[in-house]
């Protein structure tokens, strides 16, 4: 309707109108109020965000949960400015639009949705913020598929059962209950289960899938830390599904060659 009103008059007049109209809608009292507690909570979900979300987040041992990580700060961001309206208005109402009494509120204070100005801002501003995080992530899904697409990648079987993991390196014929990887060096993981559905994650590279019976699920990371990280059960699978969780060491490439070449059981080499 306002579109079509824009356009059946003179561009001329057309600017001066709803120039007009953005500035008589701004220079409302309970516009500028709703304003500035929208700004009051951008900022402070915002640095709420800022300050505490990353410490709730593991340490990374990969570059798929740097952006993982950097990803989650993006949609957090992206959602402030979104949730500070709803916050705003809801402020705004309680502090200073209360109605008291028995009597009918005047109807002088019609509904948001039959505001124009409102609805256009709304609705151009959340789509902006929508393509923003769909292009965000059509490109880190790009960037995080990259070590399932390497030709050197090691290969991992990796089997849950209730209630543990186990992984077989096919290459080298060998059966572990904790995971060696070396380090910088891409890996894909073959995933399956022997029973009920449960969901491979290790924690600080950034990867999860499922594993389900009858069923092999991929992943693939290339860890970039040395050091013992957490491999965890993240579909509820049962009485003990809290426990089924083991670790991973990532390790150099001379000391992974060593310890595939050893015979022995990987709970006593190398000392960690
Ligand atoms: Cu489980």
């Amino acid at each position: 309707m306002w579109l079509m009103q824009m356009l059946s008059e003179t561009g001329e007049d057309t600017t001066k109108q709803s120039g007009n109209r953005v500035s008589s809608f701004l220079s409302r009292r309970d516009v500028q109020q709703a304003i500035r507690a929208w700004v009051f909570w951008a900022v402070t979900l915002g640095g709420l965000g800022y300050l505490f979300i990353p410490h709730l987040m593991a340490d990374s041992a990969s570059k798929t949960m740097d952006i993982v990580k950097s990803t989650f700060m993006a949609f957090y961001y992206t959602s402030v400015p979104v949730a500070a309206v709803v916050l705003a208005i809801a402020t705004q109402t309680v502090l200073h639009n209360r109605h008291t009494g028995t009597a009918p509120p005047p109807d002088d204070n019609p509904a948001i949705e039959t505001n124009q100005m409102a609805n256009i801002v709304w609705v151009v501003i959340s789509s902006a913020l929508c393509v923003f995080l769909l292009v965000w992530g059509l490109v880190v899904d790009n960037v995080v598929a990259e070590p399932s697409r390497a030709a050197n990648a090691t290969v991992v079987n990796v089997t849950g059962q209730q209630w543990i993991w186990t992984f077989n390196y096919p290459d080298a014929h060998k059966d572990t209950s904790e995971l060696y990887l070396p380090v910088d060096q891409p890996v894909i993981f073959k995933v399956q289960s022997k029973d009920v559905t449960h969901a491979f994650w290790i924690v600080q590279m950034g990867i999860k899938i499922n594993a389900n019976r009858g069923e092999i699920t991929e992943t693939a990371v290339t860890p970039n830390k040395i050091g013992v990280f957490d491999v965890r059960c993240a579909e509820l699978c049962g009485l003990l599904h809290a426990h089924m969780q083991t670790r991973v060491h990532v390790v150099s490439k001379a000391d992974y060659e060593k310890w595939l070449a050893n015979q022995g059981s990987v709970e006593q080499w190398p000392a960690s």
